[in-house]
């Protein structure tokens, strides 16, 4: 049994010198998810603006061998959406679950995203994503607040599952930055 209470400990911005500081206070919960929910409707524009952004010459360029290029990052994003819906759905059903893990490295043959079409999956990225929060926006706090184990991390459940998509997408979007920076490839 592994069940988180509710105060999921992130601590509010400080407002340094202010006189009503919120600094140490736990923010509420429906902020954070609210902040969650924002981050995740951002998040398939701002990889199209960046994927897109990279000469099409360079964008399945590795920068070395079994290191995935810039297309790889971009196209791996709307294939983990569905597994994070079926985890959902999994946790819905019964709490304290024990989710497995996914790696691509591991899960999937070395070359299986430099063949995916990459317009195709923008356009999936963004619309799936959309259904996703249309369905994150029914749940309620308690379901927010399901916990779950998972194989490969100490702490799980529908809230954390959900914040770290949100960075997930970010953790992604800056290996393609990086591609589309490389002096050397310019
Ligand atoms: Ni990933």
């Amino acid at each position: 049994m592994n069940r988180i209470p509710v105060t999921f400990v992130l601590h509010a911005i400080s407002v340094g010198g202010h006189a009503e500081s919120t600094a140490n206070k736990p923010m509420p919960i429906s902020i954070q998810i609210t902040i969650i929910l924002d981050q995740l409707a951002r998040g398939p524009e701002l990889v199209r603006q960046l994927i897109y952004e990279v000469p099409v010459e360079l964008r399945k360029r590795r920068p070395a061998p079994g290191v995935w290029s810039a297309h790889e990052h971009a196209v791996h994003l709307p294939a983990v959406q569905p597994i994070m819906m079926a985890r959902l759905d999994q946790m819905l059903a019964a709490p304290d679950c024990t989710i497995k893990s996914y790696e691509p490295s591991r899960d999937e043959p070395d070359d299986a995203l430099l063949a995916l079409d990459l317009d195709a999956e923008m356009d999936r990225f963004a619309r799936e994503r959309t259904a996703m929060l249309d369905r994150l926006r029914t749940l309620t706090p308690q379901q927010w607040a399901i916990s779950a184990e998972h194989e490969e991390y100490a702490h799980y459940g529908v809230f954390i599952m959900f914040r770290h998509l949100a960075l997930h997408d970010l953790h992604h979007a800056y290996k393609i930055e990086d591609r589309l920076l490389r002096k050397s490839w310019g």
